[in-house]
């Protein structure tokens, strides 16, 4: 699967994409993420500049149209498969599991990270992007989005999670809509805190009856929205 990132701060990946599963994922060639800085489609002056301020007035500056649509356009070029496209917005549909698994089956997605105010109308209106935001609050800038979305995406990949780590069974997947039941390791005691009785007993009946009771009683109290939607 190949994500191209347009975005003004493509330094804000290097940790993201050189730690841990998402490295071993790139390692093991089941992910490529191409980065390009918007600034380099900017006109070729000596600010090289990527913003302006919104007709009309009012606070903030906004991505150019006639930078973004051309820095798109030549990104698309860039590989055969033409993208699913998504561009980061708190305006956007709420990024979910459903909307993970879907990504996980395109062969190539592109995202566009939004700074300042966000993009020229325009921008949307000839693009058509699918707009997306990952949650009801305000970040700075899309790349923590762009990086929670490829991060959801990239553990669905086969071959990304080992089966020991199975994706198949986490909450919110689809026919799962409950949050995870609490889980214990060694040592049995500490400070006077001691494992449930029955995670012990080895009677696998009782443990699978549990743990689903106590998924529920989770559910029930912290996102009764999930269960009744
Ligand atoms: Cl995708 N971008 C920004 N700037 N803020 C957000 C968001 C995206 N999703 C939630 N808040």
């Amino acid at each position: 699967m190949r994500f191209d990132i347009v975005t003004l701060f493509p330094a804000i990946f290097d940790g993201y994409l050189t730690q841990s599963l998402l490295e071993k994922a790139i390692n093991k060639g089941l992910v490529e993420i191409h980065r390009h800085d918007l600034r380099d489609w900017a006109a070729d002056t000596p600010h090289r500049k990527v913003d302006d301020r919104p007709f009309g007035g009012g606070p903030g500056m906004l991505l150019q149209v006639d930078v973004t649509v051309p820095c798109v356009e030549d990104v698309q070029q860039m590989a055969q498969e033409p993208p699913r496209m998504i561009l980061l917005t708190p305006q956007g549909k709420r990024f979910d599991q459903p909307m993970a698994e879907d990504l996980a089956l395109s062969k190539r997605v592109m995202l566009l990270c939004g700074r300042y105010e966000g993009f020229d109308q325009r921008v949307v209106d000839i693009l058509q992007p699918e707009e997306v935001s990952v949650g009801d609050f305000v970040l700075n800038g899309g790349e923590v989005a762009a990086m929670t979305i490829i991060d959801g995406v990239v553990r669905l990949l086969p071959g990304v999670l080992g089966d020991e780590n199975s994706s198949v069974d986490d909450s919110f997947s689809r026919g799962n809509r409950l949050l995870e039941f609490p889980q214990y390791t060694r040592p049995r005691e500490f400070r006077g805190h001691t494992v449930p009785e029955v995670l012990l007993g080895g009677n696998h009946e009782a443990i699978a009856a549990w743990r689903a009771e106590q998924s529920r009683i989770k559910t029930q109290q912290r996102r009764a929205d999930l269960l009744d939607p």
